[in-house]
């Protein structure tokens, strides 16, 4: 019998909870559907926490969901595992490098997970390998949208479960219950709101209050919440809905990672943001708008428009142009109030394509899988120079 693979995984939490995010979600799906040992060295606990509630921050290693969760000095004690994954680009303890390279390319295959980007340029540089002191080579590999890419994150039960719960008329019911949070008034449309800070926000807060059509915001903890209780001159509270006109404002509290896809199902137009978020509302199937994750030289409006190309192609111009819009303004701090009403009024279609789109994009293998095939492929000779 085989021994089993171990993959070390390594997070370098940056902000939020994005690195950790996606971290958590591959290091459980290699665990699980792929049978590697996977450890998961983390440098901020407290952090994962909020993702994770059961694990315990003081500890410096503990198993969670069939993974090892470590922190991040333990580097220092352990040999590295067979493969090395570094999420984004982190940088490991020297020590470590050193034992990686001690070991060779025939011991140790090395990795580098980037971050998810639609721009063409993705897939010329998927795959590629980079030669690292001491004669190893790292492989880059790029999530993405493309057959060229390595794909998105994607559990293999995900979409079952999904449309499972969809077609259940009291899952909704029972989970917003669950949550604290009243059913949504008759023919209102409810939103997810997970995003960063923006300006004009009064503006757009007071044209729902006063429109016709009612609008439900389901509201995550973190900037925009600040903000909205700004607009508000108090504070949400969790249970308990307020209403202002036509808008009724709900506080959600933050939730384990399993249990977000549930907030995405729950919604007709899921506001999303950063990568692991953005990702799982396109595996929702929900009409979605991006808050990218903003950059200090505007690289993110690169980044958004290249997503934009691929999303819309084929969609009709109409349609294209209202998305377009509506992302450009919202990620521009640009006024909402005409791009977003147009965009609620294309809610049935827009349905309609985020179900193609995602039918689309499940057509490709999933991240994980796809790693570990690169990884089988390179064997355990390391890369062709
Ligand atoms: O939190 P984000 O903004 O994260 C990131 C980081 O800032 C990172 O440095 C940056 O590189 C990246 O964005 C682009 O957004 P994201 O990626 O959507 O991650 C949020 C995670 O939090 C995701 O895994 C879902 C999870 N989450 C919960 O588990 N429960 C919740 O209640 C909420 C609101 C989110």
């Amino acid at each position: 019998m085989s021994q089993r693979e171990t993959w070390d995984l390594f997070c370098h939490v940056v902000d939020n909870y994005g690195d950790i995010g996606v971290g958590w979600r591959l290091a459980r799906q290699l665990a699980s559907e792929h049978d590697r040992h996977v450890r998961l060295f983390v440098d901020d606990l407290n952090t994962f926490r909020s993702i994770c509630p059961q694990l315990n921050p003081r500890l410096a290693q503990q198993a969670v969901d069939g993974v090892q969760v470590l922190s991040w000095a333990r580097q220092l004690q352990l040999e590295p595992g067979d493969v090395v994954v570094e999420l984004f680009g982190c940088h490991l303890a020297a020590p470590f490098v050193e034992r990686i390279q001690a070991r060779g390319a025939a011991r140790v295959r090395w990795v580098n997970l980037e971050h998810l980007s639609a721009e063409p340029w993705v897939e010329g540089a998927h795959l590629r390998p980079s030669p690292q002191p001491g004669g190893i080579h790292k492989l880059f590999f790029f999530p993405g949208f493309t057959p060229g890419t390595g794909g998105l994150l994607r559990e293999a039960s995900l979409l079952a479960r999904r449309d499972a719960w969809q077609a259940m008329p009291a899952a909704r019911r029972i989970a917003l219950r669950a949550l604290g949070l009243p059913p949504p008034p008759a023919h209102a449309v409810t939103v997810l709101l997970f995003g960063y800070a923006r300006e004009r926000l009064d503006d757009w807060l007071n044209a729902l209050a006063a429109a016709s059509r009612p609008t439900v915001l389901w509201i995550c903890p973190g900037p925009l919440r600040d903000a909205i209780n700004a607009w508000l001159h108090m504070e949400l509270l969790l249970g308990q809905a307020t209403v202002r006109g036509s808008l009724t404002l709900c506080a959600l509290p933050f939730v384990a990672q399993e249990r977000f896809d549930e907030l995405l199902w729950a919604a007709d137009l899921c506001v999303v943001r950063g990568e692991d978020s953005f990702v799982r509302a396109q595996w929702a199937a929900r009409p979605l708008l991006w808050h990218i994750y903003p950059q200090h030289d505007d690289a993110h409006l690169a980044k958004l428009q290249a997503f934009l190309d691929l999303y819309l192609a084929g969609v009709d111009a109409d349609l294209a142009e209202t998305v377009g819009a509506l992302w450009q303004a919202w990620n521009r701090g640009l006024e909402l109030d005409a791009v977003w009403s147009d965009f609620i009024a294309e809610l049935p279609r827009l349905q309609r394509h985020a179900e193609r789109w995602a039918e689309q994009l499940a057509r490709q293998p999933d991240l994980a899988s796809q790693l570990v095939r690169a990884l089988r492929d390179l064997g355990g000779g390391g890369l062709p120079l």
